[in-house]
């Protein structure tokens, strides 16, 4: 039998500055309905989703930093985010939100990059996750006209580890299993628990280019990768390009391309699905960040991408099964390996 998930990203287009909040509330909403009208039964939104990508600004360049952080206990509750789980609720979506998270725990005032998983079955964040590749340098760079990605200043690296957990509710059947091991037994068939929930894992940006989050993942047989993104598409000094003299063009191509490269070949490599949700355009006037919203099977293969720059969903729908194939053939392997005595 199939276990059939119907997925969305929801890219959004770019927030500023002085956006309001309420514009910005809006337009999740609206993105929310338009996937719900696909028959989605979870959308993915991206990195820093309710300001614009902040931590490309000194400090005191921002001096009224504190507003686009949010109390990750409160996302709930408060009306700065409360609308958005509201219309979830209400339409029966799962959802999974890139946020700036203050906390004060331990006493300690902590920043980070993060993101959570809201369940529509639980009414409740059934997980969190918080960003452990935080690009950047600590210092901006000299050249006042550099664009700069001061993440390092502005989050600690997450503490939360790349933690899979089953989404309940989406799948009818299921049977109610916890997390762990690669979905297959020794003899490289399906063990039980192919049957349960689907094994989710949470990204966030940068995450996705290094291959131990997907490995992390992996191993504890995450069947969809939810990943928020903002990637610039124009940072020279950043990238160690100001030598090469690429246009924005060549710039923004090359960016699009690694994306494409890192989504595709850590699904196959993972036997995993993915779904990649981008803030794109250009935030406060003048700073630019790709497209390429995608949802990405584990052979592979781009099932949906976005084609604009703005707010736009994708969909697609998934049969989980189709992660069973790579994943048997890694049990396989490892079990040869076990059997191997030189
Ligand atoms: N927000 C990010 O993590 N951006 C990085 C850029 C700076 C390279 C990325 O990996 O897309």
């Amino acid at each position: 039998m199939a276990r059939i998930l119907r997925v969305a990203a929801a890219q959004l287009g770019p927030n500023h500055l002085d956006t309001p909040r309420e514009d910005i509330l809006d337009r999740i909403i609206k993105l929310l309905q338009a996937a719900f009208q696909k028959g989605a039964q979870l959308v993915v939104f991206p990195e820093t989703a309710l300001t614009t990508f902040f931590p490309r600004y000194r400090l005191e360049d921002v001096p009224q930093s504190d507003q686009y952080f949010e109390d990750g206990s409160t996302l709930l509750t408060s009306a700065r985010t409360r609308p958005i789980f509201d219309e979830a609720a209400r339409l029966g979506l799962d959802v999974c939100l890139g946020f700036a998270e203050k906390s004060t725990e331990g006493g300690q005032r902590r920043q980070h990059n993060s993101c959570v998983y809201y369940s529509a079955r639980r009414g409740d964040i059934l997980a969190k996750y918080r960003k452990i590749h935080l690009p950047g340098t600590l210092q901006p760079f000299e050249d006042a006209d550099a664009i700069n990605q001061l993440e390092k200043l502005w989050f600690s690296p997450g503490d939360l580890g790349f933690t899979a957990f089953r989404a309940p509710g989406l799948i009818p059947n299921t049977t109610k299993l916890s997390v762990g091991g690669d979905g297959v037994n020794n003899n490289g068939n399906a063990r039980d628990d192919s049957r349960g929930d689907p094994i989710m894992g949470m990204m966030i940006c940068n995450d996705r280019r290094w291959a131990e989050s997907w490995r992390c993942y992996g191993l504890q047989g995450a069947e969809v990768i939810l990943c928020g993104y903002n990637t610039t598409a124009w940072a020279p000094d950043l990238c160690g390009k100001v030598e090469m003299q690429q246009t924005y063009e060549e710039s923004e191509e090359e960016s699009m391309f690694q994306h494409r490269l890192v989504m595709t070949a850590n699904s196959y490599m993972n036997s995993c699905f993915s779904i990649s949700a981008a803030k794109s355009g250009v935030e406060d006037g003048k700073y630019g960040l790709i497209r390429g919203s995608m949802i990405v099977s584990p052979d592979g293969y781009v099932l949906a991408e976005a084609k604009t720059k703005g707010d736009e969903v994708i969909f697609a729908e998934l049969d989980l099964d189709d992660c069973l194939p790579g994943k048997s053939m890694v049990s396989l392997l490892s079990q040869a390996m076990t059997d191997y005595s030189p």
